[in-house]
Formats: C-alpha cells, structure tokens, sequence
C-alpha cells in the first residue's frame, strides 16, 4: 500500500501543523532529523544548537505519544546523511519503499523553500508543501496589503490585522480609542529596581545528551553553552508564557525600551525562540495577553505593546521577507563595506553598552529588542558596518534567529539597507539615547557628555559623522529635516573636530585596535 512521509524541520514543532493534517497517523510517518547542513549554514551560537536539538528530540515524544509512527536521526547516528533531502531519500529507499508523497509544511528561509522546490525532481515522488498555518496572515494575504502602496509600514499592517482578528477591538474600534499607546512605553528602570529572573529549567537526561554532543561537536562555534536554562517543551514554554503574563506583562510597556547593568532580561517574554520553533501558538500567546487586560490583571499599555509586537511586527515582517526575497538579501543603499570589528565576537571593548550586549548575547544566545536595535543594531549603522556580516553576525548569535524575522529586522530596521522600504528613517542615535534609556553611561570609560576629544563618548561623533556622510540622501527626507537644520547651524571648527574624531575611531576598528 502506497503511504506519506511528513518531513517536521527543527522549527516545525507543533502538532497543529497543516503538513500533519495531511497524513494518516496508521499508515505514514514522520521524518525528523538532526543533520549538519542546518546546523552550520551559519555557525549558530551553541545554546540554539542545543535549544533546537533538544526541543526535536522531545517533539519525538510528543509526536509518539500523539501516535504517530516517527523516524527520528540524531546527529551522531551512523546512518546520518546530514542533509534533510538526503536523510529523506535514504529513509524512503532503505525502510519505506511503498512512499509515493512527501509533505512539508513551507520552511521559514528561502534557501530551504527553494531547495524543497527541487525535491520531487530529485526525489521522483510527489511533494505537497503545505502553508505554515502558524502565521495569522499567510503570504499572499500581505502580498494583497502591500500591492500598490508606496509604503508598507507596519503600523498600517497592524491596524488591519487587529480588525482582521478583533482583538482589542469594541464596536469596531480599537479598545481605549488608540491603535498604538507606545508614547507611554518610554521609562527608564528606577534606580534600585528589582527585577525578577525568568523561569529556569534544569536540563534532563535528553537535554543532557545533547549538550555533551554540542560540547563536543560544535566547539568552533560562538558563544557559552553552560548554563543552559530554556524550555523545550510545549509544556515548559506554555509556564515561561504564563509567568510572562502574571509577572512581567504588567511592566512590559512601560519599561519595553529601558536597559540596565547587568539585567539581561527585564520585563520582556522571552518567548520568541519558542514562538518560532512551534512550542508556542502566536495567536494563543496573543489571546492570553488580551485575557489578561480584560480580567484587570496588566493596563492597556502594556498589553497593547506587547501584542504590537506579535500580532503587529512579527507578521509583518514574515509576510515583508516573502514579498522582497530573493533580492532582499543584497540589498546596500549605503554601500556599506566595512568587516564586524574582532569585539562583536569577544565583546572586548571599552564601550561599556556594547560589552553589556555582546557578553549577555554570548553568555545566553538573547538580547532584548533595545540592546539589538539601539546598541549593536546602532553601532553597525554608525561605522557602515557591511549588511552581509551584520546579518550573518544576527542570524547566528540569538536562538530565536532565522533568516525571515531576522532579515527584515536587520536590514531593514537596523541598517537602513534597503533605503526606506521597512522604516520611514535610520533609527541613528547619539550616546544621549542610550544614556537616556539605560544606567550603562555610568558604568563606561568614555563620557557620554562629551562629543569630541579622547574621552568622549563614540557614539557622540559617530553619529554626526553619518548624517554628515549620507547628507546627500538623507537630507532629502523630510522625517531628518529637523536634524541636518540642526547641523548646519553648528560651529563648522566643532563639526570639523566631531569628523576627525570620528575618523580616527574608525581607522581603529579597521586596525582592530581596543576601542
Ligand atoms: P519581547 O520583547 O517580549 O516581544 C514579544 C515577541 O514579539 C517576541 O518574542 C517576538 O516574537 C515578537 N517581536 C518583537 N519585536 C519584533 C520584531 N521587531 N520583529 C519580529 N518579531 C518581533 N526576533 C526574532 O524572533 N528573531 C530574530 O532573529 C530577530 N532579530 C532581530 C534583529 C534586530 C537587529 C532587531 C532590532 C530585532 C530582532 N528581532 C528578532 C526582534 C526582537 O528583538 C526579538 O523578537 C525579541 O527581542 C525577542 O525577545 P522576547 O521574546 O523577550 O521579545
Ligand atoms: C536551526 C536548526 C538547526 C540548528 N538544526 C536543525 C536540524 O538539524 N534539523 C532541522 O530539521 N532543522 C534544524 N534547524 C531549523 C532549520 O534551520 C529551519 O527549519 C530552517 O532554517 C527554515 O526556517
Ligand atoms: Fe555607550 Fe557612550 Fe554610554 Fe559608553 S558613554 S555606555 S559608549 S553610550
């Protein structure tokens, strides 16, 4: 009798994906494995390797206990092909000769969808790729939004995905009168604050296993494996979600841009690397999130920020990837050219934001969206680092990284690289921002205050520097009229200091000098 093979990938874990629906528990089987092109298409920081691992493994379980009939590869088994294509021939010839059709939920990059797209060529056998039914707005429900606009921004996107799923919604208006309540979403963490840890898991026996093999296997690859706390269950995230909305939603806006010494995770979910794993449902997270504003238990604000995030970015730069891949990937407006200073990898600098972020990104594969955007995400735009290292540098050092949300973000919001398709300007910033919205300053050799001279803060002239180099383009745009106004009413003998110092520091970087 003819059967199906269900191929799950690592980020696929969900026993509501439409590529399950499609076989019958009986007579097919679920193909998963662990397999060495997936794992070092880019060198991924160790603890996504083994969050990924791990979570396949006890998506195994889940999958059995569901009963479905599973063939599961683990990285050191003998027979591993180490590629999924490979791995998916070499089970059907070897152990399920009757296979007539593969099944695939569509994979999250567009390196993977292309390389699915060949496989019934290769193969000889149909291959059915299903929707990822995770997403609330699939593909071409964006691609109708953004047809014909001049602009596909967000905010837009959102407001129609609110009323698509009536959440927060009364009467056809948004609860509370507003769409967006993120002008109350701007404080800084009191001085003495306490701040509560997030859940923490002790690793069992699987999680153990996979852990000696990352220790083992993958020892080129950055960053710090001990202490490795995630969740890799649905069960375990569902408690990280449900601790979010008692303890930390109620705080989540207010302080959702605020960043401290030493306080790598504040009042965030960190939720994402499950979200996009499967082990949480969005639309679920998002629901729960409601729930708790209409029972009293988190304000408005908060609850609004927080489901902006989900329902609002994260959908929207899915669906954003899609309609601008594949030529979305070189995109350069700035023609930025320069390598990742040797510090993005050792965190060895004096600036003491950039330490906090880089040793926090390395020490537990997370960074909160701030730290991403405003420090590292700043600092690349500032010196024009070049968007193919900053992107791989992305893609491989958070655990909830993959290509499509990463991308948009990176490129988009961060670099400014695709000249205003994702953002309506460069979120550029001077040292005042980051003083303005953390305690690092206090803790920094350089002196925020100062804008030029050898203790002065880098940002300070770096940011000058860059509107000064891209004046040509960005003068242009209406949104930084304000800001080149204010540069030409400066005192030329202090732009000129502000461009030497900004040179110098640059020269540094390219001599991998400490800076
Ligand atoms: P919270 O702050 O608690 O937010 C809740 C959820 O909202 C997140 O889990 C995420 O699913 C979603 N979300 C929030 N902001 C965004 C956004 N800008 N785009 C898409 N979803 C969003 N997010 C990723 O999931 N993977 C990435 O590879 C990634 N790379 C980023 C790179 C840069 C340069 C920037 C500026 C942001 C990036 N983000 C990425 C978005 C965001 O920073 C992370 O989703 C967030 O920090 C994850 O932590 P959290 O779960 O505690 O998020
Ligand atoms: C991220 C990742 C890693 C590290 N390893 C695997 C793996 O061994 N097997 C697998 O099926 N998936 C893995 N993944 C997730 C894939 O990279 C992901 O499915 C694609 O990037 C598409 O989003
Ligand atoms: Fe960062 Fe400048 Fe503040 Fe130092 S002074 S922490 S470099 S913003």
């Amino acid at each position: 009798m003819m059967s199906k093979i269900c191929v799950i990938l690592g980020d696929q874990l969900s026993l509501n994906m439409a590529s399950l629906a499609r076989i019958n528990k009986q007579d097919d089987i679920v193909l998963m494995a662990e397999v060495y092109s997936e794992a070092t298409y880019v060198k991924h920081h160790k603890k996504k390797i083994a969050f990924v691992f791990s979570a396949m493994r006890h998506f195994k379980i889940e999958l059995e206990n569901a009963g479905y009939t599973v063939a599961f590869t683990k990285y050191d088994d003998k027979d591993n092909k180490q590629s999924i294509l490979e791995q998916l021939h070499h089970t059907i010839k070897t152990m399920h000769p009757a296979v007539s059709e593969a099944v695939i939920a569509h994979p999250g990059e567009y390196r993977l969808w292309e390389e699915v797209n060949s496989w019934q060529d290769k193969l000889n056998i149909q291959v059915t790729i299903t929707e990822d039914n995770r997403f609330i707005a699939n593909k071409s429900a964006f691609a109708s939004w953004a047809e014909g606009r001049k602009q596909l921004r967000m905010e837009y996107f959102y407001r129609e995905m609110r009323k698509k799923t009536m959440v927060l919604m009364e009467d056809n208006k948004p609860v509370g009168d507003k769409w967006n309540f993120d002008s109350d979403n701007r404080k800084k963490l009191p001085k003495n604050h306490k701040t509560l840890p997030p859940d923490m898991f002790t690793p069992d026996d699987i999680t153990k296993e996979v852990l000696s093999l990352v220790n083992q296997t993958f020892t080129e690859h950055f960053g710090k494996l001990e202490d490795f706390h995630y969740a890799v269950t649905t069960e375990q995230a569902k408690q990280v979600l449900a601790s979010f909305i008692s303890e930390r939603l109620p705080l989540f806006g207010d302080y959702q841009d605020a960043m401290a010494q030493d306080e790598p995770w504040l009042y965030h979910s960190h939720i994402g690397l499950y979200l996009n794993t499967g082990l949480l449902d969005p639309l679920d997270v998002i629901k729960q999130a409601e729930h708790a504003y209409y029972s009293g238990k988190a304000p408005l604000n908060c609850v609004e920020g927080f489901i902006r995030q989900i329902l609002g970015w994260r959908e929207y730069v899915r669906g954003f990837y899609w309609y601008l891949m594949p030529d979305y990937v070189t995109e350069n407006y700035f023609n930025a050219t320069r390598k990742l200073p040797e510090f993005f990898w050792t965190a060895d600098t004096k600036m003491n934001c950039l330490q906090q972020c880089i040793s926090e990104t390395r020490d537990n594969a997370y960074a909160h969206h701030i730290q991403r955007l405003m420090v590292l995400g700043n600092f690349s735009l500032l010196t024009g680092l070049d968007p193919k290292w900053v992107n791989e540098w992305y893609l491989i050092v958070y655990a909830d990284a993959y290509e499509w949300v990463e991308l948009p973000n990176v490129s988009g919001m961060v670099l400014y690289a695709d000249g205003g398709k994702l953002a309506s300007k460069p979120y550029a910033a001077s040292g005042a921002y980051i003083n303005k919205m953390s305690n690092y300053c206090q803790h920094c050799d350089y002196k925020v205050k100062e804008k030029t001279g050898e203790h002065a803060c880098p940002f300070n002239y770096l940011y000058w520097h860059f509107l000064i180099r891209h004046k040509e383009t960005l003068s242009k745009n209406p949104r930084m009229a304000m800001i080149y106004r204010t540069l030409s009413k400066m005192n030329s003998d202090q732009v000129e200091t502000m461009r030497r110092d900004a040179d110098v520091f640059l020269l540094k970087l390219e001599n991998n000098e400490k800076v």
